[in-house]
């Protein structure tokens, strides 16, 4: 295993945050920042996630780039899991690019790994005990290694759907994504529906990779006409109230969720 104080050493967090309250409930509250002390960058107001998280990486050094949502927390010990994912995924792919807790296995199009949601109260994916190689991650929590080269694509827009082209980007780039054991708490709202930005950010992925579409993300399907979309508007809007039953309490602290999905000692 590497060292976790060696990855502890070269680590920043990158964050985009629109929502301070969320920040200091969630993100700031991890063992990762107020212990281990790892820095934090923030930005704030970027016209889309690609030109924010590129203006972080620009402004940041660290080797190993922890991309994290505000809403996100990290449970104590959670570098350890890191160092860990990044020793066994150098092993099999020394020029690996991107690594995440949460994402859609290419062969079987299974939610791969280990995730709490507080907007669907429950603990979700398939858990891996090594990396899996994976078509798209959620963009909750995405690790990237800076000596990869690869960047965030600027022209894609708004806020959605850069884990999928990310990762389709590393592929086409000849270099790895992948899905190991580094569970992490989403502390996040329960969301009605998919908004006209998603509609911009699906458009613009669409005619980007339609060679190599249909691709799965881990909400729904990029399809070649784009009914995956539709399907998903679909489900989501007649699923609303049994949805809206399902969301937690984003209120409560994130600790607590760690607590009980066993990542964490109560007290
Ligand atoms: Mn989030």
């Amino acid at each position: 295993m590497r060292d976790p104080d060696d990855v502890l050493a070269d680590l920043c967090v990158i964050a985009l945050v629109n929502d301070d309250a969320s920040l200091a409930h969630n993100l700031e509250t991890s063992d990762l920042l107020t212990r281990q002390g790892v820095p934090l960058h923030i930005e704030r107001g970027a016209a889309s996630a690609s030109i924010g998280y590129n203006a972080g990486l620009d402004a940041t050094t660290a080797g190993i780039v922890v991309l994290a949502h505000q809403d996100v927390y990290f449970p104590p010990g959670w570098h350890v899991h890191l160092a860990r994912a990044i020793a066994d995924v150098e092993r099999i792919d020394p020029d690996w690019a991107v690594l995440a807790p949460f994402g859609m296995c290419a062969e079987t199009d299974a939610h791969i790994g280990d995730v709490w949601s507080t907007g669907i109260s429950r603990r979700v994916g398939e858990r891996v005990s090594a990396p899996r190689a994976v078509q798209s991650v959620d963009e909750l929590v995405i690790v990237l290694r800076r000596a990869s080269g690869l960047r965030f694509d600027p022209a894609l827009p708004r806020y959605h759907l850069y884990g999928t082209d990310l990762v389709q980007m590393a592929w086409a780039a000849g270099k790895g994504a992948y899905v190991a054991a580094m569970p992490v708490v989403h502390n996040d709202d329960f969301k009605a529906a998919l908004g006209a930005d998603f509609t911009e950010s699906y458009a613009f992925v669409r005619r980007k990779w339609q060679a190599v579409l249909p691709l799965r993300t881990p909400v729904l399907w990029v399809t070649k006409r784009g009914f995956g979309l539709l399907r998903y508007r679909f489900r989501a809007w007649r699923g609303l109230s049994k949805r809206r039953a399902l969301a937690g309490d984003t209120s409560v602290s994130p600790k607590v969720y760690a607590v009980q999905c066993g990542w964490e000692d109560a007290g």
